[in-house]
């Protein structure tokens, strides 16, 4: 087979990961709605599209490899926020989180020589890579602007900076 025994399971599991993440996002994207900010909500409505894409590429991995794929429930995501703080700052967590995730299976597929894995596996190293860049420049920019996460000045400049990030995409 072309991906080894011991990686069917734990590549199934990183699909509801990613379905997971999609589902994070999505309610950070409603609570912005919810609060009118724009920015926020177009940035983080962006990346809802983003993780599905990221569980899909898996399927497709996994439907080509004839592996089999068992999808487990999604858990709710977390929908009480302080802050537009508090959500970038566990947007960031939950990357480097998935950084983690894709580590050990990456580490994984190269104990295995599962050499096919560990190939398509270096698509999402990359994507990590600039994942973990992008919120970690955002919470460089949230402390740069004295945002606390009080209304003001600094929260329509930070929704702002949001927006040009999700028109960049
Ligand atoms: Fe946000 O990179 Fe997938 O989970």
């Amino acid at each position: 087979p072309m991906i080894h025994a011991d990686l069917v399971q734990p590549l199934s599991h990183q699909i509801t990961n990613e379905a997971y993440a999609s589902q994070l996002y999505l309610q950070m994207c409603l609570w912005a709605e919810d609060r009118g900010m724009p920015g926020a909500s177009a940035f983080f409505r962006a990346h809802v599209s983003e993780e599905m894409a990221h569980r899909d590429r898996l399927v497709d991995y996994m439907i080509e490899a004839g592996a089999p794929i068992k999808l487990q429930a999604v858990p709710a995501p977390e929908a009480e926020y302080d802050s537009l703080v508090a959500i970038v700052k566990g947007a960031y967590e939950h990357e480097q989180k998935v950084t983690q995730q894709i580590d050990d299976l990456t580490s994984l597929a190269l104990e295995r020589r599962d050499f096919n894995t560990f190939n398509m596996l270096q698509w999402f190293v990359a994507e990590q890579r600039e994942e973990i860049v992008l919120f970690r420049g955002i919470v460089d920019y949230m402390n740069l602007a004295g945002f606390t996460g009080a209304p003001g000045d600094a929260l329509v400049n930070l929704d702002r900076y949001l927006q040009q990030l999700a028109s960049a995409k």
